[in-house]
């Protein structure tokens, strides 16, 4: 498998080592809590699920492996896979080694082309991408091998085994499918003499006198190989993976995700709003026309299509590149000029109305209306392009999941009747805990605690703690949680949990923390340092009850 395999071979071990030690030095530490809203909402920003291959920072896009989209706009997709995998780009010889592995791979079984022909002509493009897919699973090594009895260190290298033959098979059937929803003959062979994203272009078999469609499907792929690990595709292919199933069982299950209106088919939406615009006004309108069309859009309660993230709040930096490669190649091309001017115009708009919180355009502005522009006008297709990038993502997380024997999904679901249970306990316990913190405390030590200087008086009420929850930041509330559930503990316990004053069993802030399943990471200043208490501690009237053990019910 080449020198991709050699380097992550040389990886792994101290990858490994580097998570078990973290899980095993910090396995208690808090990073997320879940609200009501979250578990009813998608679980939307609940951090319950480790990524390493690119993360999606709001002011910045996406970052792959520590580098920005933005600088990578020109490198291949292979290279970005090879990237994605190991968190460096290949030098010369690697990205040879990478690209003649794929090549040796390419040829698509004929069966793959028997399925595909048998299903009903009229099927989804997605439908049909996941189905060869699926086919392919009878290649599968990975469960080849594990049939007969795989060391669990070997998993990763069977993933990649599949992810490579998966991955260099891609183009031709992305194309076929294309060929054949688009009735335009037969599928196309691979030319070795290309590069991946290249050859997929060549076999797409559009115009393309001056090579610029393949470097735009190139730079398509490119941008949209990877998200993050908590998109639906990539969680979907995440979980399938978890359970040992195999990539292709994997991949499949995740383009199923992409082929979702909510997920990969925002694309055509955008493309479908610039015809739009330009149907209705015969060309490119004015600025003026153009602000009155989305000013009577948004008062019909119709949202712009292409512009507004869920996390982004900037121009999305693939949409930027989109848009240096459209001002390069077709400037004055009509539809690409609707996508420059919404640009211009959009965003102030957007801006006029509080509740949106990112004006700005996202990659789907205008990744359409450039494919549409290269005679690529079959709509439903574009999900599948999307997927053969997005593969490369699913790949990579696949292979380092199994290297890093990532344990299998499994969150813990609860019932509505559950949550109102939770509801109803937790207000009862608010309750108690500010009569309870309402009380004075003479020791010094609450003051660390959050008490003020004199010592006796919290200067976090269980009241601010809970507005500062509503301020939603989850990181700062919870500090402040545990700040409060620590020191009425100590005193509840009859002692100080910093001298030990009283019950020599809260003594250490280690003992308080394990014995009350209180993270590691409160520090042991907030606990366990010299006694400089003024008067006699003594502890409140009743016993503190905490958060942690009351917000739920238990189990059932
Ligand atoms: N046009 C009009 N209204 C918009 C808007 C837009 N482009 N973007 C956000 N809003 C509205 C929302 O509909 C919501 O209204 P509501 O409170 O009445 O329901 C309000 O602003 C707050 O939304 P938000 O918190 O800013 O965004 P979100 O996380 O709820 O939604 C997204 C994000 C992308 C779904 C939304 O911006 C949107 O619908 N954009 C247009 C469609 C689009 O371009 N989708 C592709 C996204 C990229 C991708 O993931 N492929």
């Amino acid at each position: 498998m080449g020198k991709l395999h050699d380097k992550l071979a040389q990886q792994i071990p101290g990858l490994r080592e580097k998570v078990h030690s973290i899980i095993k030095e910090h396995g208690s530490t808090v990073i997320s809590e879940v609200t009501v809203s979250q578990a009813f909402g998608g679980m939307r920003g609940v951090k319950g699920l480790v990524c390493d291959t690119s993360v999606v920072e709001p002011d910045q896009g996406l970052i792959i492996r520590g580098i920005p989209i933005g600088q990578l706009t020109q490198k291949l997709p292979e290279e970005i896979f090879y990237l994605l995998l190991t968190g460096a780009l290949p030098d010369a010889q690697e990205l040879a080694s990478l690209q003649g592995d794929l090549r040796q791979r390419a040829a698509v079984p004929s069966y793959v082309w028997d399925v595909l022909k048998a299903l009903p002509s009229d099927s989804h493009p997605m439908a049909m991408f996941s189905t060869a897919i699926l086919a392919m699973e009878r290649d599968s090594v990975f469960r080849r091998r594990y049939t007969e009895g795989l060391h669990k260190e070997e998993y990763w290298e069977a993933a990649l085994d599949d992810s490579l033959t998966l991955l260099a098979r891609l183009p031709q059937i992305a194309a076929g499918i294309y060929r054949m929803h688009a009735h335009k003959g037969n599928p196309l062979p691979s030319n070795p003499n290309l590069d991946w994203g290249g050859d997929y272009a060549s076999m797409l078999h559009l115009e393309d006198p001056d090579g610029e469609f393949k470097n735009y499907i190139r730079l398509y792929l490119t941008l949209h190989c990877d998200h993050e690990g908590g998109n639906v595709s990539a969680f979907t292919c995440h979980t399938v993976g978890s359970a040992l199933s195999d990539p292709f069982y994997a991949v499949s299950a995740g383009m199923n995700g992409l082929a979702g209106p909510l997920h990969g088919l925002a694309n055509q939406e955008g493309l479908h709003f610039v015809l739009e615009i330009h149907k209705k006004y015969k060309g490119v309108p004015t600025d003026a026309q153009l602000s009155e069309y989305i000013r009577e859009r948004l008062e019909d309660g119709r949202v712009i299509p292409g512009y507004g993230h869920a996390v982004l709040r900037v121009t999305d930096p693939r949409f930027t590149a989109f848009h240096e490669f459209g001002l390069r190649v077709c400037p004055d091309d009509e539809i690409f000029r609707i996508v420059d001017q919404l640009f211009r115009v959009t965003p102030e708009i957007l801006k006029e109305h509080a509740k949106i919180k990112d004006p700005w355009p996202n990659v789907d502005a205008g990744s359409g209306a450039l494919l549409y522009l290269f005679g690529l006008k079959e709509f439903g297709y574009y999900t599948v392009l999307f997927g053969v990038s997005r593969a490369l993502g699913m790949c990579a997380q696949l292979v380092l999941n199994r290297a890093l024997g990532t344990a299998i999904t499994r969150p813990k679901s609860v019932s509505t009747p559950w949550i109102m249970q939770a509801i109803s306990s937790s207000a009862k316990n608010v309750g108690r805990r500010m009569s309870c913190w309402k009380q004075s405390f003479t020791c010094q030590h609450s003051k660390e605690a959050g008490g003020n200087s004199s010592g006796n008086r919290p200067r976090v009420t269980a009241s601010s703690w809970t507005t500062r929850k509503e301020t939603r930041d989850p990181d700062q509330s919870s500090l402040h949680f545990w700040r409060l559930a620590a020191a009425p503990l100590s005193t509840s316990s009859r002692s100080c949990a910093r001298c030990g004053n009283g019950s020599a069993a809260t003594k250490s802030s280690s003992a308080l923390t394990s014995a009350q399943n209180l993270p590691a990471f409160l520090p042991e200043s907030t606990l366990n340092t010299g006694c400089t208490a003024r008067s006699p501690h003594r502890p409140p009237k009743k016993r503190f009850i905490f958060l942690k053990q009351s917000t739920a019910p238990s189990e059932q």
